[in-house]
């Protein structure tokens, strides 16, 4: 019930719609030009995270809680996450970047619910980490096998993953599993694999996989994904390996007439029909 229920939350917003700068489709985050500072939810969805749990959340991944002006600094180079977090001392805010009638009441910069007296109230966590975290990475290789750490060996409990893929402007991302083995349970709530149509884990949620049945192949509607995985405290499988090539744009040919609209926006994946490239 709950996988189904994730496979219909598909997240669209206007974040879509950001801007280009340098032939890069920045529409969030990022590890790399954040600063250091990164959002995190509870592995359980959003704002399920006590004062004392985002804590550990951060402290787990070798990191603490972001200040609010760590996360400022970090607002201040496109950091833009519509969900508000736990900082460091018990503040909670989020960084809007740019103004939108859904979130942050249309303002820009930290949106700042103050030092919470109450610490059982949860939100997520913002960390903050200027070190190399210990799995994922950012590629914008036009071609790379992703996986699981240690593959072919068994991954480790308690492993918390993110990879970024951003390609070029106009070009999309084709996904394929080679291999796929994660601890199963009905609903993946122990370890799994999501895939995000979008630069971070909060929009255009795509799928979470566990098990060993290989997934689909899944395309990107833009030039970014975002893979996430997460292992749980205990019983790990054999891991997965990936690869994604990027699916260069179709010039259109004449389908009548002539169509401003690229593939963009069509929410169908479309495995097969690029052929593997
Ligand atoms: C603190 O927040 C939690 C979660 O929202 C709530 O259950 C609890 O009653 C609150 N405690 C106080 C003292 O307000
Ligand atoms: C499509 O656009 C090209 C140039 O922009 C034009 O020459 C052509 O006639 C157009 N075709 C149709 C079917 O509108
Ligand atoms: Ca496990």
């Amino acid at each position: 019930m709950i996988a189904l229920i994730y496979f219909f939350v598909l997240l669209w917003d206007e974040t879509r719609e950001w801007g280009f700068k340098d032939g890069i489709f920045h529409n969030s985050i990022w590890l790399e030009q954040a600063a250091g500072v990164y959002h995190r939810e509870a592995r359980t969805g959003k704002y399920k995270l006590t004062y004392a749990e985002a804590k550990a959340v951060c402290e787990f991944e070798g990191g603490h809680l972001a200040t609010y002006q760590q996360l400022e600094a970090a607002r201040k180079i496109g950091f833009h996450v519509c969900a508000a977090g736990w900082m460091a001392k018990g503040r909670v805010g989020y960084p809007i970047v740019k103004a939108g009638p859904n979130c942050g009441f249309g303002k820009t910069g930290i949106i700042d619910y103050g030092f919470r007296l109450n610490r059982s109230e949860r939100w997520d966590a913002y960390c903050f980490n200027p070190h190399a975290k210990e799995c994922g990475g950012i590629f914008t290789d036009p071609k790379r096998i992703i996986k699981s750490p240690g593959f072919p060996n068994e991954y480790e409990d308690d492993q918390i993953c993110y990879w970024h893929i951003r390609l070029k402007y106009g070009q999309r991302i084709l996904l394929s599993f080679l291999d796929f083995d994660l601890e199963d349970d009905t609903s993946c709530l122990a370890d799994y694999l999501e895939i995000y149509d979008s630069y971070d884990d909060v929009h255009g949620f795509m799928g979470r996989f566990c098990g060993d049945a290989l997934p689909e192949d899944i395309v990107s509607t833009g030039n970014v994904m975002t893979l996430k995985f997460l292992s749980d405290a205990s019983v790990t499988a054999g891991g997965f390996q990936l690869k994604y090539v990027a699916v260069d744009p179709v010039s259109k040919p004449s389908d009548g007439k002539n169509s401003s609209t690229t593939s963009q926006g069509s929410k169908n994946f479309l495995p097969g029909k690029f052929g593997h490239l």
